[in-house]
């Protein structure tokens, strides 16, 4: 894979940023966030993982050393339950709101800017390989408006075998929402390029990620994370998103993420703050709330059953992990009717 274009030249330029967006899909900018303040939610975070039983005994918490036996990932109860210890650090959701990257942002669109209420961390673990990232659209898991920017950036380094992100150079000029289909990775929603003949001469580009390194990419850009194929590391980093002030929001963004899937409200999330800085920070803006569309997802979860009922492994385990979700939901009963079914006839 060919190397992220770096931007970092060009950070103070406004014209050439969103020239470079506009080209490439993509921003780049190494070294932007601060390296210390990383570092340092990088012990805090590692350190609940250690507590929760995710890195093996012994070893330092910065390491990321991961107990292979505590392996799991979103959607299953055992990682919603240490992720959201992991959720109430303070520090964790203030560094979505750090100067540097949001001066960078409003250069970048020219107007005021406002991080998502959803912060998002991804804690994956190695060899664990079905559940990376598939290739995706942000716009069918985030919504809001196709501006908006995601800003992933690695908890330490992230060198391509920990699996950081890549990106399909170009590809937000396809201009659209593209259909999803069902995956057992990460977001459950992967886009088959290969149906896409816009697509056929597009480059795949990634790097070996830096702490402080930040790709910065609008909602249509397609993009994957590779596969952690480290022997023993746990990758930590951040995606958070961000829009105009005043622009329509989807509601599922104003709540905790995964709290879906066990329930997590703000002032949980709150509660051991030393201070109330930034907390319910989105209700002094007026923006629009929208309800979430749900036919991305609910058209993946139909091809799930229709592949689990004609036995495919990896959709049964994604009924599976839907059965055994705390919340209540319409799909959580179908999951279970469809799996009984299927233990009854076979
Ligand atoms: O980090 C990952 O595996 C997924 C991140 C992602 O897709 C994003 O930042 O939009
Ligand atoms: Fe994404």
């Amino acid at each position: 894979m060919n190397e992220l274009r770096d931007s970092s030249d060009v950070v103070n330029n406004a014209v050439e940023l969103e020239r470079r967006l506009d080209e490439d899909g993509y921003l780049f900018i190494r070294k932007l966030l601060d390296e210390d303040r990383l570092l340092h939610l990088r012990r805090e975070m590692l350190t609940i993982m250690k507590q929760g039983g995710w890195l093996v005994a012994g070893t330092d918490p910065m390491d990321g050393i991961a107990n292979c036996d505590a392996r799991s990932t979103e959607g299953d109860p055992g990682y919603t339950d240490v992720y959201h210890q992991v959720y109430r650090l303070q520090s964790f959701h203030e560094i979505a709101h750090c100067h540097e990257l949001m001066t960078v942002l409003e250069r970048i669109t020219g107007s005021p800017m406002m991080p998502l209420p959803q912060k998002v961390a991804r804690l994956w673990f190695p060899k664990y390989t079905q559940h990376t990232t598939p290739t995706h659209q942000d716009f069918v898991h985030f919504q809001g408006t196709i501006d908006n920017l995601t800003c992933w950036s690695p908890i330490g380094d992230c060198p391509r075998e920990l699996g950081g992100l890549a990106v399909l150079h170009g590809s937000h000029k396809i201009g659209r929402v593209l259909d999803h289909q069902f995956s057992l990775g990460a977001g459950s929603l992967n886009l088959d390029t290969n149906r896409h003949a816009e697509f056929a001469d597009l480059e795949w580009v990634t790097t070996d990620y830096e702490v402080g390194d930040t790709l910065i990419f609008p909602a249509l850009t397609v993009h994957k994370a590779l596969p952690n194929i480290t022997e023993d590391r746990l990758r930590v980093s951040l995606d958070n998103r961000y829009q105009k002030i005043g622009d329509p929001v989807a509601d599922h963004m104003l709540t905790p993420h995964l709290s879906t899937m066990s329930p997590l409200t703000w002032d949980e999330v709150y509660a051991d703050w030393p201070n109330d800085s930034n907390q319910y920070y989105w209700q002094r803006y007026d923006n629009p709330v929208h309800a979430k569309i749900t036919s991305f997802v609910d058209a993946a979860f139909d091809e799930a059953i229709e592949l689990a009922k004609s036995g495919d492994d990896r959709a049964k385990l994604h009924l599976q992990r839907i059965a055994d979700r705390e919340n209540e939901s319409p799909q959580r009963e179908t999951a279970i009717a469809v799996l009984n079914e299927l233990r009854r006839t076979t």
